[in-house]
């Protein structure tokens, strides 16, 4: 398979059909082969019924589930279970859109290890959130330079990577929350990787898993943790 795309969910019952959808429609579009999978947490809701709603010969959609709790760990269980030759991940929130591959895949075919959509680079378009979530991002960015200093935008819902190598790297990573994006990336770099940006037109949609206060502490902690480990 050329390309699998991961989606991490937990209670997404609402944000995931239009993201399935959107999805489906583009691969089904396309000349190689692809497929979905939805990794699950223990969603108390009917997030992991909403897969096999989309399943189709074409582009398959299924759900598999993750003893690990948190983003970062669903992540790189897709990453590890998949067999495909790229392998990447979206959120279920299609804040991103998915069209976004059109720029992706040639890179990624040239020999980038990591292709990543930003909102901090020229040409991006970013309608972003609060004041808070503005400030705590902005710090956050520049703790993940220490580790990633060539890196705009370590952050957003939807990269995508080189298969064997992603597969390699994500087996050595430990960060289970949101910032687990930072270790993968500086993992992929310090194997010799190299990662292209490319500018995407974002737009922020209610619903967000993401709470300012729990997980903006414990990604601060973690990218810290990831830079001063290096
Ligand atoms: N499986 C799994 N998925 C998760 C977990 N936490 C978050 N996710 C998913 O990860 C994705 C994160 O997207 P959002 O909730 O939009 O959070 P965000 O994009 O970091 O923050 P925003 O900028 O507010 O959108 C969503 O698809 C979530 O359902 C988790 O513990 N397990
Ligand atoms: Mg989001």
């Amino acid at each position: 398979m050329e390309l699998e795309v991961v989606i991490p969910a937990v209670n997404e019952e609402r944000r995931l059909p239009p993201t399935i959808a959107a999805a489906v429609d583009y691969l089904a579009g396309q000349p190689w082969s692809s497929a979905v999978v939805v990794v699950d947490n223990d969603s108390v809701d009917c997030t992991i019924d909403v897969p096999e709603r989309f399943d189709n010969p074409v582009t398959p959609v299924h759900v598999i589930g993750c003893s690990e709790h948190g983003k970062g760990a669903a992540v790189r269980r897709g990453i590890v279970t998949s067999a495909a030759r790229f392998i990447g991940f979206v959120d279920a929130d299609s804040a991103t859109p998915i069209e976004t591959l059109d720029k992706v895949l040639p890179l990624l075919r040239d020999g980038y290890a990591a292709v990543i959509a930003s909102r901090h680079i020229s040409g991006s378009r970013c309608e972003q959130e609060t004041a808070l979530r503005r400030c705590g991002g902005w710090m956050f960015r520049r703790l993940a330079r220490l580790s990633l200093p060539d890196i705009a935008d370590t952050q957003c819902g939807f990269k995508f990577f080189d298969g064997p190598l992603v597969q390699n790297v994500a087996a050595t990573c430990q960060v289970n929350g949101f910032a687990f994006d930072v270790e993968l990336l500086a993992r992929l770099v310090q194997a010799g990787g190299t990662v292209a940006e490319v500018p995407v037109s974002w737009s922020d949609v209610p619903g967000s898993t993401f709470s300012a206060r729990r997980d903006g502490i414990r990604s601060m902690a973690d990218v810290l943790r990831i830079s001063l480990a290096r």
